[in-house]
């Protein structure tokens, strides 16, 4: 297989784009496709300061690597989650102490700004125990553990005066999302399923840069500029509904190459069109702030973050 740019040997081939590109081309092409994406959506603007949430991953570490390199104002925001895992899979002690050392070392060596928040030392406990001393999280600490990321995320951008929170969710993510979402056919989820979710009062612009592009083509990129991500995903992602769609759509995929690509962009294209409602119904208006921490909530008195936290504190008191 050659190289469509230059004719060298190719190092990745793109079946459903029918485009095959060297290392060199690659890593080229893709920072140029974000590109592209991010104007598209006008999701943020060289003047605004961005702040990606960095999980140590492929995906995260790929983004970032990939704004700084399009002169993006980019820094980090690592959240410690205090999640182990089985100790022979980590080097270090544990899933979230190697993620954060990935993420540490590539800051360092790019020279970026990394913030840093760990649960445990804020709020007292660690997210699978934050998740076992509540109802919410019984079995699998996701729930809680979205809750607080969404939170603390939300907190730091605000708190420290960025315009826009980036995440890596790739296309494989947001596909398998979709199904979920379309399987319940969860209107207020679809229509916030987007590239952009514009801000409001009290919450911070979000962005996927990422999300039209590929797992597999964002591994390649990670692994062709040489960074060092972790390969193990959070233990609690086994087993879960997300990974379960993920493996369904591989399987459409390997019979019909872009379904995915094209399953996701319609969904974008019907959205736009109004399908599920009108685009700036996206954030609710009636949301009013929290009385404790100040973010918005449409519960009347605390947030959901603000209850889970004074209730591990009730907990721990009695
Ligand atoms: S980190 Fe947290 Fe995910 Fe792990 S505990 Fe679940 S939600 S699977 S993206
Ligand atoms: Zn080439
Ligand atoms: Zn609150």
């Amino acid at each position: 297989m050659k190289c469509r740019k230059c004719g060298g040997k190719a190092a990745v081939n793109m079946r459903q784009h029918k485009l095959a590109l060297c290392k060199e081309h690659y890593l080229e092409w893709l920072p140029e496709q974000v590109e592209r994406f991010i104007r598209k959506y006008q999701m943020f603007t060289r003047d605004e300061k961005v702040l990606v949430a960095v999980s140590g991953g492929k995906d995260s570490l790929a983004l970032w690597d990939i704004l700084t390199r399009l002169n993006y104002r980019a820094d980090g925001l690592y959240i410690g989650l205090g999640i182990v895992g089985d100790p022979a899979l980590f080097r270090a002690s544990g899933y979230s102490a190697e993620s954060h050392r990935l993420a540490q070392k590539f800051a360092d060596e790019h020279g970026l700004t990394l913030h840093v928040v760990d649960v445990e030392q804020a709020y007292g406990y660690p997210i699978p125990v934050l998740a076992e001393m509540t109802n919410r999280g019984k079995g699998r600490p996701c729930s809680v553990c979205g809750l607080v990321k969404r939170h603390e995320m939300n907190r730091i951008a605000r708190d420290l005066g960025y315009a826009v929170l980036a995440t890596g969710h790739n296309l494989d993510d947001e596909a398998a999302v979709l199904l979920s979402n379309t399987l319940t056919w969860s209107r207020d989820y679809l229509l916030r399923q987007g590239p952009l979710l514009r801000e409001s009062p009290g919450l911070a612009r979000k962005v996927k840069p990422l999300c039209r592009f590929y797992e597999r083509e964002m591994t390649a990129y990670a692994l062709l500029r040489g960074i060092e991500y972790i390969y193990e995903e959070c233990p609690y992602a086994v087993g879960s509904t997300t990974t379960y769609n993920k493996e369904l759509l591989n399987r459409l995929e390997g019979q019909r190459p872009g379904a995915k690509l094209h399953f996701y962009l319609r969904f974008l294209q019907a959205r736009q069109e109004g399908l599920f409602g009108k685009m700036d119904e996206e954030r609710h208006t009636e949301l009013q702030p929290c009385p404790q921490c100040g973010q918005p909530t449409s519960a009347p008195g605390l947030c959901a973050f603000c209850r889970l936290t004074a209730r591990t504190k009730t907990i721990a008191i009695s």
